[in-house]
């Protein structure tokens, strides 16, 4: 009998990590002018996760890609997150002054100079996906670009701010809490689980089965997010905890308490690993990382 290893998701992680920040590093060749060059690699360069890049070469290795093949892209969706993250803590938006550990971009930079460093990164992911992924067909660079786009925008990212600046100081039902989280939060883990998939030319019923375990977990980061908020400190998050209280957002623990929030979160991991349960083997980092959702730290 074959006794399996156990999967080490710590060391998996790091060896990911390593790779994305030598890539992220690189990735910004901007000259001039220095100061935007400066306020982009302020923000994209602190430190994160890297959870969206991570995702996204996992999933090009269970496709039977190259993972080196995806780095563009997986920067691309780091970028993305972080230009969300810039404007996400703007005085009109969330206005934040701590960010993964440190003053945010516009208490460093000035509002002006944030907002543009968003825009600047944003941009940039569109060319790292279109014209810095040698190697990977045309085809299905179109299709990683056509679901970023749709991510970030409107139908994603942009549509789950506003309806969650629209519910500030409101009670609103569990079904808007949704969309929100789905919009904002899940819409890029979303695209980022599958880009990989794409790029490693995928097929569908894959493609299919890699978005059922995304919006499971996408919904459940939300959800673990939202009670972190509450029980963590600042400290430990690098972002203002009890923010959430304080602003009387609706936030899963508001409405249905710490305990059900948990629950609730343990089931979307459920339903999430049971979408990849068929493909065991090759899925065992997307699996582990579905764990890791809920048992974070920060
Ligand atoms: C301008 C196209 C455009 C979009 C901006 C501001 C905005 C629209 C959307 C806000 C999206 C947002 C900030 C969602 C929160 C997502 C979330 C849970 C972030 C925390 O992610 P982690 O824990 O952070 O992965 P690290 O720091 O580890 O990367």
């Amino acid at each position: 009998m074959v006794h399996q290893q156990p999967f080490e998701l710590e060391t998996y992680l790091q060896a990911r990590k390593v790779q994305v920040e030598a890539a992220l590093a690189e990735a910004v060749t901007l000259e001039e002018p220095a100061s935007l060059r400066q306020a982009m690699e302020y923000s994209l360069l602190a430190g994160g996760k890297r959870l969206r890049p991570v995702f996204c070469l996992a999933s090009c290795e269970l496709a039977g890609g190259d993972p080196r093949l995806a780095l563009p892209t997986a920067c691309a969706l780091e970028m993305v997150h972080t230009m969300s993250l810039i404007h996400d803590d703007l005085p009109a938006m969330d206005d934040d002054d701590l960010r993964r550990g440190r003053p945010t971009n516009h208490k460093m930079f000035g509002e002006a100079m944030a907002i543009l460093a968003g825009d600047a990164l944003l941009c940039q992911a569109f060319e790292m996906v279109a014209g810095r992924s040698s190697g990977v067909p045309a085809q299905r660079l179109l299709a990683v670009t056509t679901a970023l786009a749709r991510a970030a925008g409107a139908p994603g990212l942009v549509g789950g701010q506003v309806v969650d600046l629209a519910s500030e100081g409101k009670r609103v039902p569990l079904e808007t809490l949704e969309f929100i989280h789905l919009h904002k939060t899940a819409a890029l883990l979303e695209v980022s689980v599958i880009s990989g998939a794409l790029i490693a030319g995928a097929a569908e019923a894959l493609v299919a089965d890699l978005r059922c375990y995304a919006r499971n977990i996408g919904l459940a980061f939300q959800i673990i997010d939202d009670v972190l908020d509450v029980t963590a400190d600042s400290a430990t998050l690098g972002k203002t905890a009890g923010k959430d209280l304080r602003t009387e957002k609706s936030t899963y623990p508001a409405l249905l308490g710490l305990e059900a929030s948990r629950r609730s979160a343990a089931e979307l991991i459920k339903s999430a690993k049971a979408a990849l349960a068929s493909r065991a083997e090759a899925a065992r980092p997307l699996l582990a990382l579905a764990d890791f959702i809920t048992n974070r730290s920060h």
